[in-house]
């Protein structure tokens, strides 16, 4: 686990000038997900946008898909048997991390080695633990898991600093009911049940508390803090958002920036995404069009990493 005293997330850590455009940040980050060769998600998203970022992006791919898994008939070669030995090589190497994000896992065998992953590489730099546990949305599971695996999940959600689930996962690591229609009081308990797995922060996303807005939400562990950030809801559901959002958010944090900028960031992204995706007439499942959008993402990051910590972000 991060220790608190070293990175306190709601402040964020200095950013002295590292992440000026055209000045390396000096930050490295390790995504572990598979690779799906089209329909684009989990590192087809990661690594463009977190390097938009400025942040160095080391890649564990855990499986080659032809497709992402609701495209019918698509090939699978698992990449398990590597996790361990490309890790051990870095670790000889002398490589560290400032950041570790997992994100789509395969199997309980694919969180016991990234287990191990955050564990060897814990000794020489802290890295910052970012969980996001992709197994379900709308309501159901994603094809090739089942509830056991969720119930493995949760566990593995307590070794992170952040989880970011989006309600149905959270439903399927909390064990409370998935509702579609919700006040305040049943974000504000999956958010306390979340936080009770172990992580630091619980993160929210897909939160609707009004018609026409959509964000998320975030709950503190320690100290039950509550972090709120929304936007305007573009109808519809668009493939690989979560992958997005979490991305950004991944990125974010290791420039440097507090978690309520990550989020709006994350948020505001999102947004302005779907919609130039609406715009351009996509189909939902193939995912969005976010070579559109990186440059204003990267003047978006560039203006709340120069704005004072204390300044209301809007
Ligand atoms: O976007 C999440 C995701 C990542 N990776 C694969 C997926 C999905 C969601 O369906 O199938 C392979």
């Amino acid at each position: 686990m991060h220790h608190p005293d070293q990175l306190d997330l709601r402040n964020g850590t200095e950013d002295k000038g590292q992440t000026k455009p055209g000045i390396p940040s000096g930050k490295r980050l390790l995504t572990i997900q598979d690779i799906s060769c089209i329909g684009k998600c989990s590192l087809t998203i990661a690594l463009p946008v977190i390097s938009s970022l400025g942040i160095e992006t080391a890649v564990l791919p855990t499986a080659l898909l032809s497709t992402h898994t609701l495209f019918d008939g698509f090939t699978f070669l698992d990449l398990t048997d590597q996790m361990t030995p490309v890790t051990d090589h870095w670790k000889r190497l002398g490589f560290s991390f400032d950041t570790i994000y997992s994100g789509y896992l395969g199997s309980v065998r694919q969180m016991e080695i990234v287990q191990d992953i955050i564990r060897k590489f814990r000794g020489t730099q802290n890295p910052l633990v970012i969980i996001d546990p992709v197994m379900a949305d709308y309501g159901k599971l994603y094809t090739g898991f089942d509830e056991a695996f969720a119930k493995q999940y949760a566990v593995f959600c307590g070794c992170a600093d952040i989880i970011l689930p989006n309600l149905t996962e959270a439903h399927y690591l909390t064990g409370l009911p998935y509702l579609e229609r919700y006040e305040e009081d049943y974000i504000l308990d999956l958010l306390k049940a979340l936080c009770a797995l172990g992580p630091e922060w619980a993160v929210l996303t897909g939160v609707s508390l009004k018609d026409g807005q959509t964000g998320a939400m975030a709950r503190n562990s320690r100290t039950g803090e509550v972090v709120s950030c929304f936007t305007d809801r573009i109808p519809g559901n668009y493939h690989g958002t979560g992958d997005l959002f979490a991305s950004v958010v991944a990125g974010a944090l290791t420039r440097g920036l507090p978690l309520k900028k990550a989020l709006r960031l994350a948020v505001d992204y999102v947004r302005e995404t779907i919609r130039v995706t609406q715009a351009a007439g996509r189909p939902d499942s193939y995912g969005v069009e976010f070579e559109a959008t990186l440059p204003a993402l990267i003047r978006q990051a560039e203006q709340l990493s120069a704005s004072p910590q204390s300044s209301p972000t809007p």
